[in-house]
């Protein structure tokens, strides 16, 4: 397996990082008329990386590069060297597509292993994988490291979710991997279904693929009954296992070995920001189908190179914020969906689930906060109803500055996923 137990030193791991990046510098110029291009247009040379400080001299890779060279055209590989291909689960513009030679996807599942046993998972859990089969990265990604590690792994794939709650119970599920948002809406159906907790044998959830704020966290984990621990990653760059947490839950641990982190002003580029919150950018170490040198996230986060009491010596990404692609602009407040999730879940009275509409009324943004209650409305004195709306408000007002039109709706009145769950709906345009 890869490094846990090695306990290297940053130093090590710089120099390790050091000789990969310029193996994949010199790889990258060679194999990507792209980077090629790219690297001739700024006067630089493979030979010219020389210690880990000279990846700011490369340039930065952005999905729009992707996008215009879709669908093979950033390959290193030959299509002949590619076994598999995803793509990006993007719901606006063209996809993505990547592809992985049988070194990457064996890297991956040591990868995801890794990432699991830093979880606690072992080769007695059953792991039910509720994460989408296919295209996506997430199910495919995940049930390889499943198997390397010697765990069961229970393909399920999304959807079907009475099937899933039967399912953990049957087959007596120990870890339940899937989107934090399709973790809720199984638990709802549980509810329904007259299921309990106590009746499982779940002890951990994997969750990850998009923001989620700490407190639903704390929302899943006291329902639940269980610890649940962040994944992160993204296709571009591998998938699933890009990061992960430790059991000590404070911050993901980044496989350092397969990508170079780094920081970025989003505005300036200007990297090097270390405990500084800004974009995430990586760099593959060890990709040969489609390896990218700074590839931007978009993804807002903050870098910790402080020791983790874990042991694992690799560097601590913070729990992705926001993307800042999700970035609401509300008379010209920023705010983010998780600033929302966080005021909503200090109601006890309010579900995790929402969505946010944004319309535009006499040249005035409005947005409106559509939340499902936890119990049916009527169910409240109309009182009751406005004065919550009232209080919902005036904490917004106090954090965001602006107020919302609060709709307080009835359980299961908002769409639910089993993937990514999708919040906001910007009607100004
Ligand atoms: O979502 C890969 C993945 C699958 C990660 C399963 C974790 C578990 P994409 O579809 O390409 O890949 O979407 C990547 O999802 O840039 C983030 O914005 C968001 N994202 C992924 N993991 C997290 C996380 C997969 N743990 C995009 N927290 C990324 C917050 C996440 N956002």
């Amino acid at each position: 397996m890869n490094n846990l137990e090695k306990n290297l030193t940053r130093e090590e791991i710089n120099d390790i990082q050091t000789e990969k990046l310029k193996k994949i510098v010199k790889y990258v110029y060679e194999n990507v008329p792209f980077y090629k291009h790219k690297f001739n247009e700024i006067g630089i040379l493979p030979e010219d990386i020389k210690v880990l400080e000279d990846i700011k001299l490369l340039p930065f890779t952005t999905k729009q590069d992707l996008r215009d060279h879709y669908p093979y055209g950033m390959f290193a590989a030959p299509m002949n060297k590619i076994v598999r291909l995803h793509a990006s689960s993007g719901t606006t513009g063209i996809q993505t597509i990547v592809g992985y030679t049988k070194k990457d996807i064996d890297s991956w599942a040591n990868l995801i292993a890794t990432t699991l046993q830093r979880y606690g998972v072992t080769s007695n859990d059953i792991v039910q994988v509720a994460y989408g089969y296919g295209i996506f990265t997430g199910g495919l990604g995940i049930h390889y490291g499943i198997e390397r590690l010697g765990a069961s792994v229970v393909p399920m794939s999304g959807g079907n979710t009475e099937k899933q709650v039967l399912t953990l119970k049957n087959f007596g599920t120990t870890v339940l991997a899937c989107t934090p948002s399709y973790a809720l809406h199984i638990y709802d159906t549980m509810v329904k279904m007259g299921i309990s907790p106590e009746e499982l044998k779940l002890r951990m959830g994997i969750f990850g693929a998009e923001p989620w704020s700490d407190e639903i966290r704390a929302n899943i984990e006291k329902k639940f009954k269980f610890k649940v621990y962040d994944i992160y990653g993204l296709s571009e760059v591998m998938g699933p296992g890009v990061a992960g947490e430790c059991s000590l839950q404070n911050g993901l641990h980044i496989n350092e070995e397969d990508f170079l982190p780094e920081i970025i002003n989003p505005i300036t580029l200007e990297s090097n920001m270390h405990g500084e919150t800004g974009e995430l950018v990586f760099t593959n170490l060890e990709k040969e189908g489609i390896p990218l040198i700074r590839y931007r996230t978009r993804d807002i986060s903050a870098l910790s190179y402080e020791k983790c009491e874990c042991g694992c010596p690799y560097v601590r990404m913070k729990r992705i914020y926001c993307r800042d692609d999700d970035m609401m602009i509300i008379r010209g407040v920023n705010i983010y969906p998780i600033q929302i999730e966080e005021v909503l879940l200090s109601f006890k009275d309010l579900s995790p689930h929402y969505i946010l509409t944004i319309t535009r009324k006499d040249n005035l943004d409005q947005l409106t906060i559509t939340v499902e209650m936890n119990n049916y409305t009527e169910f409240y004195s109309k009182e009751y109803l406005l004065g919550l709306q009232k209080g919902i408000n005036y904490k917004f007002h106090n954090i965001l500055q602006v107020y919302c039109n609060i709709d307080l709706v009835n359980p299961d009145t908002i769409l639910k996923t089993d993937g990514k769950a999708k919040r906001i709906f910007d009607k100004r345009i």
